[in-house]
């Protein structure tokens, strides 16, 4: 007996990393993407969502036909391209690429995408609300042309196929994709879909995709729910260290009200306690930098675009520390000292691929 505690501990134990572990590096990490195994359709289709459907359609837009009408919207300038879309550019605040509108006894509906994935978008009677769908961009491709109603008998239907995702050789951050299979209807009841059990604003499928409480209005329990929390998932703490991360965190140049922007987030892959503690201006997720604690959405979906490496100690200067940052197209270091109660940052290299 005495020999079992002893093993489920040392068990537990060696799962748990300490805060020093999380944080701190004894020598600089590599932060070079790593590609993921495509997904076979079968495989696919044995981890796709309870909710969803996915029906065979005989008659269909082609895989072909759509990408290039996407390409070609792609060279127009936004403007244009989303001058059918006014209503929800401006409801919205300009958070998605908008497609596939509808409107149903004066209910407006369009698909939307931005960095985290597939939206369904709606305004009922002046009140923008977006419902995520959890399908990842790396397996699911929604047809920009969508000829038939997305909204019909209480279900969201849209034409589509399952693709998987080419890195384009040289230009870093620039995908492509290949169709598997071509001609499908992803189909959601819009119960399942809209479903917010804790009435917190985000539907419940976006929860559970980003590892928040889809049963508490406030996950972090800081006072602050989810909705209107720029980092809802951990307590934020002002700290020696988390001034750092929050030092390091990118900006954004002639920013639009953040505030405004509920469902426009970064999200950072890390486990260190004091990078969870910054106070945003902006919302952030995280995710563990363990692939087998990430959501399941997580694990499949490129939802990285930027990152914050673990702190270097210097072995001779206790206040001073290395660490970096990257982008989707570079990555730069900073030698960081501590003075005074404050950070000095000087950047000492940067790499642009
Ligand atoms: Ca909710
Ligand atoms: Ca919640
Ligand atoms: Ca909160």
């Amino acid at each position: 007996m005495k020999f079992l505690y002893f093993f489920v501990f040392a068990l537990f134990f060696s799962c748990t990393k300490s805060l020093e572990e999380k944080c701190f590096t004894k020598g600089e990490e590599k932060s070079s993407y790593v590609e993921g195994k495509n997904y076979t359709v079968k495989q696919i289709l044995e981890e796709k969502p309870d909710y969803l459907e996915i029906i065979n359609l005989k008659k269909f837009i082609d895989f072909k036909k759509d990408s290039l009408y996407s390409h070609e919207l792609k060279w127009k300038n936004y403007d244009e391209r989303m001058k059918d879309y006014n209503v929800f550019k401006e409801k919205f605040s300009d958070q998605f690429m908008c497609f596939g509108k509808q409107t149903v006894d004066e209910v407006e509906y369009s698909l939307g995408r931005n960095n985290l994935g597939y939206w369904l978008l709606k305004i009922e009677k002046n009140k923008p609300s977006a419902y995520f769908l959890g399908l990842s961009f790396s397996h699911y491709y929604l047809n920009e042309i969508q000829d038939k109603p997305i909204i019909k008998d209480g279900f969201l239907q849209v034409e589509g196929s399952l693709v998987k995702i080419i890195k384009v050789a040289g230009l870093p951050g620039y995908d492509d994709y290949s169709a598997m299979e071509e001609g499908k209807l992803f189909k959601i009841h819009l119960k399942d879909l809209i479903k917010d059990s804790d009435s917190d604003g985000y539907n419940d499928i976006f929860e559970k995709s980003f590892g928040l409480n889809p049963s508490n209005k406030d996950s972090d329990g800081d006072g602050l729910n989810d909705f209107d929390d720029t980092n809802p998932m951990f307590r934020s703490e002002k700290n020696k260290f988390s001034e750092l991360y929050q030092r390091l965190l990118p900006e954004y140049a002639g920013a639009p009200d953040f505030k405004k922007l509920h469902y426009y987030f970064e999200v950072f892959e890390t486990d260190c306690d004091y990078f969870h503690q910054v106070n945003p201006d902006y919302r952030i997720l995280f995710a563990s930098d363990e692939k087998n604690k990430q959501t399941s959405y997580i694990k499949v979906t490129d939802v990285f675009h930027h990152g914050i490496s673990r702190i270097e100690k210097n072995e001779k200067d206790a206040e001073r520390f290395y660490i970096h940052t990257w982008g989707s197209s570079s990555s730069t270091s900073f030698v960081a000292k501590y003075k005074n109660g404050k950070w000095e940052l000087k950047m000492t290299g940067q790499i642009v691929s």
